[in-house]
């Protein structure tokens, strides 16, 4: 593809801009132990990218006891976020590397369009802590979609409220869900992490930096 077609670059946020990984397995793993269920590392990276009551889901896969109402599951995911959020109080400017805020502002200054693209409901609460909302002209996240990647529906959220068409805007990942969300969107996918590799990735990032050779 010519890169010249690229008008705006869209970014999950978990894994690619900040590492709240260690967070979410902390409050999984409290919730897990209260009802008794197996949970480890392994099984917290399947959670990448993956919607909060998907990932309870498949941290239960591994529950004995009797079936859980959904009821009771919305009271676990709750607490679940309660512990999380508490961890996220913590954070502040220093979670988000050097590297990573001159690369956000080198491709601004270049005249592409920012957005977020995530899957958390905390999404605004992390960028404010660790003080980025004004990086970004817009966010998409889970608070504005119905269904969590794979399905491409914050994407294409995320590139409706730059006004950008989609096969203009690059996404950045670091899950493959969300890598084949962003071609299930017809955009381009950066992979960073894990997605670096995957095999639907158009582009393997080895550092956040090298956006600058893919956005020229
Ligand atoms: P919340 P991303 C995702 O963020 C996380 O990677 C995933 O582990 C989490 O379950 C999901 O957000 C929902 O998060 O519980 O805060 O709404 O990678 O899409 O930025
Ligand atoms: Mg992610």
């Amino acid at each position: 593809m010519s890169e010249n077609k690229l008008k705006a670059v869209i970014f999950d946020l978990d894994g690619v801009i900040v590492f709240t990984d260690k967070f979410h397995y902390q409050a999984w793993k409290k919730m897990a132990d209260e009802i008794g269920v197996y949970f480890d590392e392994e099984i917290n990276n399947r959670l990448r990218g993956v919607g909060r009551m998907e990932s309870l889901d498949i941290i239960l896969e591994r529950y004995e006891g009797e079936p859980l109402s959904e009821e009771y599951k919305k009271i676990l995911a709750a607490k679940k976020n309660d512990m999380y959020r508490e961890l996220l109080y913590g954070m502040g400017p220093d979670d988000v590397t050097a590297e990573v805020r001159e690369t956000l502002a080198e491709l601004r200054n270049r005249g592409y369009k920012l957005s977020i693209g995530s899957s958390s409901k905390n999404a605004k609460l992390i960028l404010r802590q660790v003080r980025l909302m004004d990086a970004f002209d817009a966010i998409s996240d889970g608070t504005n979609i119905s269904k969590s990647k794979p399905d491409p529906e914050v994407f294409i959220k995320a590139a409706e409220y730059l006004d950008v068409p989609c096969d203009n805007c690059l996404v950045v990942e670091d899950a493959s869900a969300g890598i084949d969300a962003a071609k299930a969107g017809h955009m381009y996918a950066a992979g960073i992490g894990d997605a670096m590799n995957y095999s639907l990735t158009d582009y393997p990032l080895t550092s956040f930096k090298d956006l600058l050779d893919i956005c020229k």
